[in-house]
């Protein structure tokens, strides 16, 4: 995150609260996660005149519109690439990316790696609930085979794909896991995420308790354990190993990976600082040089 829009002012969660009421379903996970938005906001004393909510399409997608900040409702899958040209622009401002599995691995998952590769300077959080829920439960990438769904009633043909393992390989420079129904470790995983300058990326676990019949609290309780404390953050090859589970299956929380490493914004800024870029510089010196 850009430092100029952290610790400038003194707020409380609910300051954070746009005027347009929550839509998901009673018993939603993301209901957590948009409280631990909240308070992540609030201890990091983000301003909201500094802060830009970016969003695909899906339920988790309606995010932004419960953020007061500015916002865009982009499409299916883009929201990331229309964050990276927001982040250019202004890169003092604040990005905070959120959307859901399919939004992000499925119709998106072509802008994923580049997000994390060229490190641009913000904050992705998806929203993993393994459904696509706002078209009323179809099968999504993180979907285990075991899920009878709209377009799979006999269960799924494939693996689910492992949203971490990718983006610790795609060189994502914070990477993080929740869970919804641990709302305090999530609104801390965010918080560090929003602080650090890089690409940052946290998957929360989400019970879709309308469509999705297998994933549910209970479930997920079961699938997730502590990252170790003694855990280097800095080591690459313990965090996918972490990222890949344990004998016993278990998904890690936490923090898995964290290190610096340039930004786009900034190396872009260099090299415009090499050649001596301003924006008075005369671009008939440009279209000269395609004179015959
Ligand atoms: C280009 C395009 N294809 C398909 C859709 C239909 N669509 C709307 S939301 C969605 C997926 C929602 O699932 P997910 O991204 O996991 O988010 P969730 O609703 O579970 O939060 C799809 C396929 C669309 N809006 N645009
Ligand atoms: S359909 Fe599922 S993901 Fe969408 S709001 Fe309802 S419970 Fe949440």
């Amino acid at each position: 995150m850009s430092v100029a829009a952290l610790h400038k002012v003194d707020l409380k969660p609910k300051d954070y609260k746009s005027e347009v009421s929550v839509v998901w379903c009673p018993g939603c996970g993301y209901h957590g996660i948009l409280n631990s938005i909240y308070r992540a906001l609030s201890e990091l004393g983000v301003d909201y005149a500094n802060l830009m909510a970016i969003s695909g399409i899906g339920c988790s997608s309606r995010t932004p519109y419960f953020i007061k900040s500015y916002k865009m409702h982009t499409l299916h899958g883009r929201a990331g690439p229309v964050a990276t040209g927001a982040q250019l622009a202004r890169p003092d401002l604040a990005v905070l990316v959120t959307g859901g599995d399919g939004d992000g691995f499925s119709i998106g998952g072509g802008h994923m790696p580049h997000m994390a590769r060229k490190n641009v300077n913000m904050t992705y959080v998806l929203y993993d609930n393994g459904i696509y829920g706002l078209t009323k439960g179809q099968y999504s990438p993180t979907s285990r085979p075991e899920l009878k769904a709209y377009t799979t009633p006999y269960g799924g043909p494939d693996e689910p794909m492992n949203p971490l393992l990718y983006m610790l390989t795609y060189g994502a420079t914070y990477v993080a896991q929740g869970f919804a129904g641990k709302p305090q470790i999530c609104a801390e995983l965010i918080k560090g995420a929003l602080e650090h300058k890089g690409f940052s990326y946290v998957n929360i676990f989400s019970q879709c308790p309308t469509f999705n019949n297998i994933d549910t609290v209970e479930y997920y309780r079961e699938l997730v354990k502590e990252v170790p404390a003694d855990h280097d953050t800095s080591d690459l090859g313990a965090a996918m190993e972490l990222a890949r589970r344990d004998a016993e299956g278990h998904a890690p929380i936490g923090l898995l990976y964290k290190v610096d490493r340039p930004t786009l914004d900034e190396r872009l800024h260099k090299i415009v600082e090499k050649v001596g870029g301003h924006p008075g510089y005369d671009v008939n010196k440009i279209i000269d040089l395609a004179r015959p």
